[in-house]
């Protein structure tokens, strides 16, 4: 029989399975956070695990530590773990199906596999729906109408998103696209590929991937797309274009083209949709028609041929736009007056200010992997100038406020001392920070004190996203009046298809942001993104300052900064409105 290939995405579901059942049986939170933290880990990475292993490298994937990396070579090696088997034993395979559900959390889910009797995946969800119908959750021990009201909202809810969820990350097309063009590029009839649609235009979630070939062979060049080893259908090919999908499900639209119509095709096919209509209604206004091959002179009839997009757009009488803005949100009217933005690029950045260490400060949530002086280093060779240490909080529980001051003064002492003996060598400074959990009442979770050791504070809200929107703005906005808060992370608190954001009066907290300089966080984790783009624009209105925050947890998650920078330009963002473009003297004066 044919060996089993692992795709990375099965392993990381594999892992996150076994944390879910660990949290099951109350095994110790790090446990359960060291799987997570690897499930997550192997889904970013940008090798196949199944390669990784064969030249003997699992062990150095970060995130993932000696026990967990034993399972996996057992897994890969024979097909099956014993150790996660033994994890799972006792656990219905329902408690899988239920998870799904956003809002049924891996307790709820077991509770309900056992007081209902359900075992099997099969049909799990549907007999969890006829037992709430007919009123069975509700006598369950620790359930009552209104929860058994509440999951049969959610099971409803998580329905109507499905459709959408299909679409995938940002970060999990730029990999896929990456594995395409590497492929491509090996044949000599490709002379150019480009990626285009909403991958070009960066958004947070991508439905399917267009791309483009030019190339002076088409009929052969697309033969040896086609040859690519992942696809799995061919859903129709003409003579310059075909649609396929690969093994993963992921659908790619491909075009061929010759150079000299290039530029009419990368327009029009990169989008968006209301970008492009409004853009052909301009035109006729015009007397002139657009289509992928070029633009047309309607009394002439004459074609104009576009090799490049700029002379595309500049045949319009518009400034070239870049990608990012093409949603038809003012762009065109921007263009049309010289009035486009100046983007933010990755080259005007000079710091990470949001990075987790795996200094011992006894901390809340999930402490990172790596030390200071590796994401020193890191530092250095993204050729930043300055980094930011702002592990979480140390955890309330179990330490006294005298506690937390000598957990985060250790840290202050080293970090002194890192920069006194590296900073130099390396000409990368490290300033000392902490992400601080606002807790519901608005307090900062470590004592006032403390903050004087800090050269700033983030805070983000960590716990009860459910407060109505009242209470969340009154939270956000007693939090943003402490000393020495200079960032508010991940502001929204999304997580792309597992959480929305929570409410908040955004006018009240933008006035307190630009009054008292603190920044808005583009978080560039690719299941965050957040703030999501349409917010960064409406920050970017009102003046405030904002700032592009990797929030690694490792120094590998540090290249993520691309990803959050992809939602500063989609929100229009300047350099001048990103803090961490700022040199560390700029810096220090802006936070004086
Ligand atoms: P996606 O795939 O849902 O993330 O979003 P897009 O923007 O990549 O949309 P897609 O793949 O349907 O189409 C790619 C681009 O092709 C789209 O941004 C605009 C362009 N396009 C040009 N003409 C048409 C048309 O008649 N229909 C559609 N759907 N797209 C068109
Ligand atoms: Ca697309
Ligand atoms: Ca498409």
């Amino acid at each position: 029989m044919a060996k089993k290939i692992w795709e990375n995405q099965e392993v990381a579901d594999l892992l996150r399975a076994v944390a879910t059942a660990y949290e099951i049986k109350g095994a110790n939170r790090f446990r359960v956070a060291a799987y997570q933290q690897a499930a997550t880990s192997i889904e970013h990475l940008t090798s196949e695990i199944q390669d990784l292993w064969e030249s003997g490298q699992i062990a150095q994937i970060p995130g993932v530590g000696s026990s967990i990396a034993q399972h996996l070579d057992e897994l890969l090696r024979t097909g099956r773990s014993r150790h996660f088997e033994d994890v799972f034993s006792g656990i219905p395979p329902a408690v899988f199906e239920l998870l799904k559900i956003t809002g049924i959390g891996p307790k709820t889910a077991f509770r309900l596999c056992q007081g209902l009797h359900i075992k099997e995946k099969k049909n799990a969800l549907q007999k969890l729906v006829t037992a709430a119908q007919k009123g069975l959750i509700r006598q369950l021990p620790g359930f009552g109408p209104q929860s058994e009201q509440k999951i049969l909202d959610a099971i409803a809810n998580s329905r109507l998103k499905k459709k959408e969820r299909r679409r995938m990350l940002l970060a999990l097309a730029d990999n896929l696209a990456q594995e395409v063009k590497r492929y491509l590029r090996q044949s000599p009839l490709v002379l150019e590929i480009k990626v285009l649609g909403s991958l070009r235009r960066r958004c947070a979630t991508i439905g399917d991937l267009d791309m483009a070939v030019k190339t002076r062979r088409y009929h052969q060049a697309l033969e040896y797309f086609l040859q690519f080893p992942k696809i799995r259908k061919i859903l129709n090919r003409g003579e310059k274009k075909t649609s396929v999908v690969l093994s993963n499900g992921v659908q790619i639209d491909i075009r061929f083209q010759s150079p000299e119509t290039w530029g009419s095709m990368l327009q029009y096919f990169t989008g968006s949709k209301q970008h492009n209509i409004h853009l052909r209604e301009m035109a006729r206004e015009k007397g002139l028609s657009l289509s992928e091959y070029g633009i047309r002179f309607l009394k002439t009839k004459k074609l104009l041929k576009t090799k490049t997009e700029k002379l595309f757009y500049n045949t319009l009488g518009l400034d070239y736009i870049p990608p990012e803005l093409r949603e038809d949100q003012g762009e065109i009217e921007a263009a049309a007056s010289h009035q486009l933005p100046d983007l933010v690029k990755l080259t005007d950045i000079r710091g990470d200010l949001h990075l987790h260490s795996n200094f011992p400060i006894e901390t809340s949530h999930d402490l990172g992997q790596d030390s200071f002086l590796t994401m020193m280093r890191q530092t250095a060779s993204l050729g930043y100038e300055y980094l930011g240490f702002s592990e979480h909080n140390p955890a309330q529980k179990g330490h006294t406020p005298e506690d937390i001051y000598s957990l985060l003064k250790a840290k202050k002492q080293q970090i002194d001392q890192i920069n006194r003996q590296w900073s130099q060598k390396l000409n990368v400074f490290a300033l000392n920070s902490l992400e601080i959990d606002i807790k519901p009442n608005g307090e900062l979770a470590i004592p006032e004190k403390a903050l004087n050791l800090l050269d700033y504070a983030i805070v983000a809200v960590h716990s009860e996203f459910n407060l109505s929107r009242k209470k969340m703005t009154a939270r956000i906005l007693k939090a943003l009046q402490y000393p020495k808060v200079r960032i508010l992370a991940h502001p929204t608190g999304r997580k792309i298809y597992q959480r929305d954001g929570y409410e908040v009066d955004w006018e009240k907290v933008f006035a307190v942001c630009r009054e008292r300089k603190i920044a808005l966080e583009i978080n560039s984790w690719p299941e965050r993104l957040d703030l999501p783009d349409i917010l960064v624009r409406e920050a970017v209105r009102a003046g405030v300052p904002l700032v592009i925050d990797t929030d690694s947890h490792a120094v590998d998650h540090m290249q993520f900064m691309r990803y959050g920078l992809d939602v500063a330009r989609r929100g229009w963002a300047e350099k001048k409105n990103i803090i961490n473009t700022f040199s560390l003297a700029q810096l220090k004066q802006f936070w004086q």
